[in-house]
């Protein structure tokens, strides 16, 4: 376990690369001793420093849920981040690229809670009707790691590469009945499809990252607060973009989500 003002400082650290839009080294190179728990302390540190500026903490992402998202990214095990007001983008909005270092976009089946969920005990059906809505997302993330090379210890120090995100499209009521496996997806980028899957790809049911992020928050005392928004993963690799670029996420029966990418 690092000491409080190290952790403290690797905050300040990764504020100021995501901030500046500048890369750092990856934090295990200095602290090869970091494990995943001083990680997830880093992020309770970024979660005080928003919160002092300003921010709402929103919601909460999971990560690295795919296999297509770990084989790109060459990391086996999901990872989970903080949400905060600052990250949300309109729908049909521009993304400002000097403010990113190089981002990449994913298509993800994001919920938004009706009940507080606390405890490891819930079931698929149990989540499902503590959701008010699930809604199609786009999440752009940018690692602020050189190359977009990291270890699951140093990510997660880097609040799992979350930059922004962007929800639309059609919410439904997955209480109403709905197949939360087989939701097709396709990215486009510049009109030419780059991407395609099943909601299935994370995890096999994308509300088993909820139940793995309900471990999560258990293990630390924490719970999923009502009104959270919860981003599930990326179900395909993730699109790298460009100034210029324009992004167009089809979600089968849910809409479809518009980005686009400006200096
Ligand atoms: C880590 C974050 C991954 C997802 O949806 O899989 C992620 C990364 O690949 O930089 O947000
Ligand atoms: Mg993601």
């Amino acid at each position: 376990m690092l000491a409080d003002n190290i952790i403290n400082e690797l905050a300040h650290k990764v504020v100021s690369a995501q901030d500046g839009a500048h890369t750092m080294e990856k934090l295990t190179i200095a602290y090869p001793e970091m494990e995943m728990a001083d990680s997830y302390r880093v992020q309770d540190a970024l979660r005080n420093i928003w919160i002092a500026r300003g921010e709402k903490v929103v919601g909460l992402k999971a990560g690295l849920t795919s296999k297509a998202k770990m084989e790109q990214m060459g990391v086996h095990e999901p990872s989970f981040g903080i949400l905060t007001s600052r990250m949300a983008v309109p729908e049909n909005g521009i993304v400002k690229m000097t403010e990113l270092v190089h981002p990449r976009v994913e298509a993800e089946i994001a919920f938004v809670m009706e009940r507080e969920l606390r405890g490891t005990h819930h079931s698929i059906n149990d989540i499902i009707q503590a959701t008010d809505f699930v809604i199609p997302a786009v999440e752009i993330i940018d690692s602020r790691y050189e190359k977009f090379k990291f270890d699951l210890v140093s990510v997660i120090a880097d609040n799992g590469s979350s930059s922004r995100y962007v929800t639309g499209g059609k919410p439904r009521d997955p209480k109403q009945g709905m197949d939360l496996q087989t939701i097709g997806v396709v990215i486009e980028k510049n009109g030419e499809i780059v991407a395609l899957g099943a909601s299935a790809a994370v995890l096999g049911h994308p509300v088993k990252a909820i139940q793995m992020l309900l471990e999560h928050l258990d293990a630390r005392g924490e719970s999923l607060p009502a009104g959270s928004i919860v981003l599930t993963g990326g179900i395909t690799e993730a699109i790298a973009v460009e100034v210029g670029d324009s992004i167009n996420a089809r979600f089968q029966d849910l809409g479809s989500i518009t980005i686009k990418f400006g200096e």
